[in-house]
């Protein structure tokens, strides 16, 4: 069968791989990029192109009429720090989208639909480490919170009206291809720009903040092997629990020194993100995953810092 692949949210730091991956597989015209603006990243002007604002239903509903996707991929959201400078909006876009694909892809009888969540979905309750699939959920942050009544939509969307949707609650994400936006593990990306550019970096999370982390192709090849997965493994249609590594700064430093030994790590203080990343989980068990479809990391620590410095290293420094 022919696939007609949505993504929705191209140009973000999860959809710039997505959309590359996807296109690899099922070819440039068959993949659709969605976003406010078209992208500036080359590669991915390969293929189709929308302007689309995920809150204007009418315009999504055109995209669908055009394309009659097979899948959506809804990446389209305001993250945990960013949401926090403007909950309005964070609720509104990270629910309104939510709902206005799932009715569509209802309406227009979308095979599968593949939404985000996050670990921003467990709160100061939760366990700290290997936290269960099901435990205290009680998220402090607006992203958090519309995370966790999305995973719910979601289920219910796909126990009411059998839609196939499918969902990850990401960890924070580490890449080179493109930068993260608002987010509270985004000290994982910056210090390695930085760590080439100046040697140095100021993190604002301590030093032994410890958070789940994952590197970009982890996390793309497990979405992707989520979606080829037959329905009936699936026992989770809230989202996913999903691990690769959980680092701290210092740790994550002293790797870094490894390669580039005048590295030097400085901290701020009293960064509103610092109070984010206390209530969240310092690292996660995804047993159902792997169990489910055969989830397993591929990328230590030391692989992903050896991978981003080079990369970084060979396309922008
Ligand atoms: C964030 O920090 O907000 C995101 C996430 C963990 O969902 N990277």
């Amino acid at each position: 069968m022919q696939e007609n692949i949505l993504v929705i949210g191209s140009n973000g730091q999860i959809g710039t791989e997505l959309v590359i991956a996807l296109r690899n597989i099922y070819g440039d015209s068959n993949v659709i990029a969605c976003d406010l603006q078209p992208s500036k990243q080359i590669e991915l002007s390969a293929g189709p192109f929308e302007v689309v604002n995920v809150l204007d239903k009418q315009v999504v509903s055109d995209v669908f009429k055009k394309y009659k996707p097979t899948q959506v991929y809804l990446l389209a959201a305001l993250l945990s720090a960013t949401g926090e400078k403007n909950p309005a909006l964070a609720w509104d876009l990270n629910m309104n989208g939510l709902f206005h694909v799932l009715d569509l892809a209802i309406e227009f009888k979308t095979a599968k639909v593949y939404w985000p969540s996050s670990i921003a979905v467990f709160g100061p309750n939760s366990p700290k480490h290997n936290t269960d699939q099901f435990c205290v959920m009680d998220p402090n942050t607006v992203y958090g919170i519309s995370k966790l009544a999305g995973e719910r939509w979601c289920e219910y969307y796909f126990q009411k009206y059998g839609l196939d949707v499918r969902s990850i609650r990401y960890p924070g994400l580490i890449s080179w291809k493109a930068m993260p936006g608002g987010g509270t593990t985004d000290y994982a990306v910056h210090i390695f720009h930085e760590a080439l550019k100046n040697k140095s970096y100021q993190s604002f999370l301590s030093a032994t903040t410890e958070l789940p982390m994952m590197y970009m192709d982890d996390a793309i090849r497990g979405t992707l092997e989520l979606m080829d997965a037959p329905a009936d493994n699936l026992r989770i249609r809230s989202a996913y629990n999903f691990a690769g590594v959980s680092f701290t700064p210092e740790i994550l430093a002293e790797e870094i020194k490894k390669h580039i030994p005048e590295f030097k790590l400085g901290y701020v203080e009293n960064d509103p993100r610092q109070l984010i990343a206390n209530s969240w989980p310092a690292s996660i068990n995804d047993d159902y995953a792997r169990t489910d479809w055969g989830w397993k990391p591929n990328y230590d620590l030391a692989k992903i810092t050896s991978d981003m410095l080079e990369n970084i290293k060979k396309t922008v420094y």
